[in-house]
């Protein structure tokens, strides 16, 4: 717990706290949230997964976009940064047909107003990575929005401004990835601006829980594709028959260790950096 630093928020498997006016504490927690339900059991280190992916890729885009890192705790799962005004949207990006992707194009042959080419599978790649922003829903699920509503949300100039730096930073992250061996399928950007109005890229950045990770190697469009991370709980889950309201199962000790494995990889992966290394001095992944 951080100490003289005040609660301003919850998400299902964060926390916020403010440190003071200008600064806030991300801190990750290792809660798993699974068809929408938070686990009683959490996953050892997944927290600090994400944070420390989160702060691989800051340090890694700066020059596409300014970000709101100030410094990585040495608990390896708290991000102190700046603090700002948030834009009212989630700003996503497609390169592959999942989720409510699919299922909008399915019933209408488009994506968020993007008109898309005829016949294609689920899980299909698309020919452009494409900007289909969604609204903040405050409970259940975003909602995805056309151009005109999320340009009465921000502004025509600041939704060209976003869309034009979500898909610069898509473009550079998916091929990272990809020359590693993870698709990114699709993921979630949110931005704030500073106190001159400046865009600056917020919250967590492409990490397992922002985004579809599809192992490479498994790649086989025309059905759903397995999840980097999340697999092994879902199919333990699935296995259960529980009928995916709250409260979910109890995990037992494999599925923990296979699912902590997973994280594991995927951060060596991606950031070619050991993990171990990382938990001694977090700060090794903005180097
Ligand atoms: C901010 N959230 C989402 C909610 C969480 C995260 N840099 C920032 N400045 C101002 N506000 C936010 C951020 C960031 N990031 C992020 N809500 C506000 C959220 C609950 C728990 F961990």
């Amino acid at each position: 717990m951080p100490e003289a630093a005040l609660h301003v928020g919850s998400g299902k498997v964060r926390e916020l706290y403010a440190l003071d006016d200008e600064r806030l504490l991300l801190v990750a927690s290792d809660r798993i949230s699974t068809f929408d339900v938070v686990l009683p059991t959490g996953v050892p280190d997944k927290g600090r997964v994400l944070t420390g992916l989160s702060g691989f890729w800051f340090a890694r885009t700066r020059d596409v976009c300014a970000n709101h890192l100030l410094a990585l705790r040495s608990d390896a799962r708290s991000t102190e940064c700046r603090r700002l005004e948030m834009l009212p949207i989630e700003c996503v990006v497609r390169g592959y047909l999942a989720g409510s992707g699919w299922k909008d194009y399915n019933a209408t042959g488009a994506v968020c107003g993007h008109v898309l080419p005829e016949g294609l599978i689920d899980s299909a790649q698309l020919p452009e990575p494409i900007f289909t922003p969604a609204t903040k829903a405050t409970t259940g699920h975003d909602r995805n929005i056309d151009r005109a509503q999320a340009a009465e949300l921000v502004g025509t100039d600041r939704l060209e401004q976003v869309e034009r730096i979500s898909i610069a930073l898509y473009r550079f992250a998916s091929e990272h990835a990809r020359e590693r061996g993870i698709l990114i399928a699709d993921t979630k950007f949110e931005f704030g601006l500073d106190e001159d109005g400046r865009l600056v890229l917020a919250d967590e950045a492409l990490t397992p829980d922002s985004s579809r990770f599809w192992p490479a190697d498994h790649y086989r469009p025309g059905g759903s594709q397995p999840s980097f991370d999340k697999q092994f709980v879902r199919d333990y889950c699935e296995s259960l028959g529980w009928d995916k309201t709250d409260p979910g199962p109890d995990l037992p000790d494999n599925v923990v260790a296979g699912t902590r494995a997973r994280y594991v990889e995927a951060f060596e992966q991606l950031t070619e950096i050991g993990f171990a290394d990382y938990l001694a001095d977090p700060e090794v992944v903005l180097r």
